[in-house]
């Protein structure tokens, strides 16, 4: 993954959650209604050639999907906190004791910076930096119930999915929905970033990494419905955190797969991460596009990357005439 984009775990991952398999839990439900979309046919991949080469955007390829339901936003830590608070269930970060965070951000006493990332400084490495704790030990999600759930590995996605009945979406899911309806064009919205002047979403603004722009009016993650939705009424699909989707990442994904409903390849290192982040900047990286694709590896959470949740829908026997 691209270092502005997040870090990667180094460290061999803690024991694999325990609580989730062994407990018994009462199953939730994700508890807003998430948008049915009918699927088809539209094309997916760079039609700019903007993106890094090492990514794989290209080729454009026509992509066919079976129906399916996306929510609206990714999950936010209110939402996160019931599951928690209905299972105990304790993320990766938390068994690690220690996440990165945006040096600017930091929220804790001097003693529990760790480190910084190398060739990532403006990553710290910060103790009690977690979910509940997004800048670190100072900080609480309590004061922000309405942003994107972050410090959340692939893993614990899944079994956020697995307690709330649903699914990661797709990496081509992901973008027929963050598409919104428009085709090849460069964002969620349409070609220009600041259509009339006005900021659509959520990405560094100011001179990376060192000032933030006060016009920014943000320094890490802001609310899940900060800006206008889509064609498809999807919130944030440019900007304010990365999103987890079910696939491995590769970057000939796109010259090997299937066209119709793709799942990507079988293995792999990483999973496929979309969006960008409040730390995307043009200067730096620009995955802040509607077709830009990383990856991270799947134990790996970090102050900018979250999920949203998808699910199958059901064809009824009049949608098949
Ligand atoms: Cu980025």
């Amino acid at each position: 993954m691209s270092a502005c984009c997040g870090s990667a775990r180094q460290e061999r991952p803690p024991a694999p959650e325990p609580s989730l398999e062994k407990r018994d839990y009462k199953r939730g439900t994700y508890p807003e209604a998430l948008l049915p979309l009918a699927g088809g046919v539209f094309e997916m991949g760079d039609a700019f050639d903007e993106g890094y080469e090492a990514d794989g955007e290209s080729p454009v390829h026509e992509v066919e999907l079976s129906p399916f339901a996306v929510a609206a936003t990714p999950v936010t830590n209110a939402m996160f906190a019931t599951f928690v608070q209905a299972t105990g269930y304790r993320t990766g970060a938390e068994r690690y004791g220690s996440s990165a965070v945006f040096h600017l951000a930091v929220r804790g006493r001097p003693e529990d910076i760790l480190g910084a990332v190398p060739g990532a400084e403006w990553w710290l490495v910060v103790r009690g930096a977690d979910w509940a704790h997004p800048d670190g030990p100072g900080s609480s999600w309590r004061e922000r119930h309405d942003h994107p759930v972050v410090h959340v590995s692939w893993h614990d996605a899944q079994a956020y999915c697995a307690w709330a009945g649903v699914r990661l979406p797709t990496e081509a899911e992901w973008e027929y929905a963050a598409r919104g309806g428009l085709t090849g064009k460069r964002y969620p919205w349409g070609d220009e970033l600041e259509p009339e002047g006005v900021p659509r979403c959520a990405i560094f603004r100011g001179t990376f990494p060192e000032r933030s722009s006060p016009r920014a009016g943000h320094l890490t993650t802001t609310p899940v419905r900060s800006f206008p939705p889509n064609g498809y009424e999807l919130h944030q699909t440019s900007g304010n955190v990365w999103e987890w989707c079910a696939d491995w990442y590769s970057p000939v994904t796109y010259r090997q797969s299937p066209r119709r409903d793709p799942r990507g390849p079988s293995r792999g290192r990483d999973r496929v991460t979309r969006g960008g982040s409040y730390l995307c900047h043009h200067s730096y990286c620009n995955r802040y596009r509607v077709a830009a694709r990383t990856g991270n590896t799947p134990e790996s959470a970090t102050a900018n990357c979250g999920f949203r949740v998808a699910a199958d829908l059901a064809v009824t026997p009049e949608d098949q005439g």
